[in-house]
């Protein structure tokens, strides 16, 4: 488990992508499907990452470091949300984009998905991008307690088929009734 989680620094436009961490672990997903929640969650912490009251209004990449810079969480602002304008759309894909391939130290991604929900187009592009540049990810399938066990292991199906990965490499989590940690800690403890 992490002892230590400190925000770092917020980064709001392509041309402060200047300076970088040595272990970044990155996490993307869609507005709302639980990123903030998420990077709370794993550190224990739940006033680090501002958990959206107002869905796509985080536009900034929060950096966070844990355990004194051991690693650097790092929340990228969420695609696919309906009720920006197109213009204020293109400038976030441009910013997760130029983060994904200016970030030197960049480790692994995780990519968010709701568990409830088929993957998005934007979820599809998303690990495409991932895939066609080679950098590693994992897929985690969140808000797993508004489902029962049977219900779960049906999404994980439906969830690894409709990206078409194996469902070994899904995760499950909740940060609401806290289930899930244990395995993803260990998998960032064998990638950092
Ligand atoms: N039931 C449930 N709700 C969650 C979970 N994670 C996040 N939420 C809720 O989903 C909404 C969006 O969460 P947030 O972390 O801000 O998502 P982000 O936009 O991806 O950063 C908030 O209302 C959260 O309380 C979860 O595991 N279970
Ligand atoms: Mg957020």
């Amino acid at each position: 488990m992490f002892r230590k989680a400190v925000f770092l620094k917020s980064v709001g436009d392509v041309s402060q992508l200047t300076s970088h961490y040595d272990k970044e672990i990155a996490v993307v997903g869609k507005s709302n499907v639980g990123k903030s929640s998420f990077i709370n969650f794993l550190t224990g912490n739940g006033k680090l990452a501002k958990v959206g009251k107002e869905p796509g209004k985080t536009r900034l990449i929060n950096y966070f470091g844990i355990d004194d810079n051991a690693f650097v969480l790092v929340d990228l602002p969420g695609y696919g949300f309906a009720r920006v304008s197109d213009a204020e759309k293109q400038k976030w894909g441009v910013l997760i984009e130029q983060y994904l391939q200016q970030s030197s130290g960049l480790k692994h991604v995780f990519v968010l998905l709701d568990a409830r929900r088929e993957p998005s187009e934007d979820d599809k592009q998303m690990l495409h991008y991932l895939y066609f540049y080679a950098i590693p990810f994992t897929v985690i399938g969140t808000k797993c307690d508004k489902l029962t066990k049977n219900e779960l292991r049906e999404a994980k199906n439906k969830l690894a088929t409709g990206i078409g990965i194996g469902v070994d490499n899904i995760y499950l989590c909740s940060s609401v009734s806290k289930t899930g940690k244990a395995e993803i800690v260990k998998r960032i403890e064998e990638m950092i």
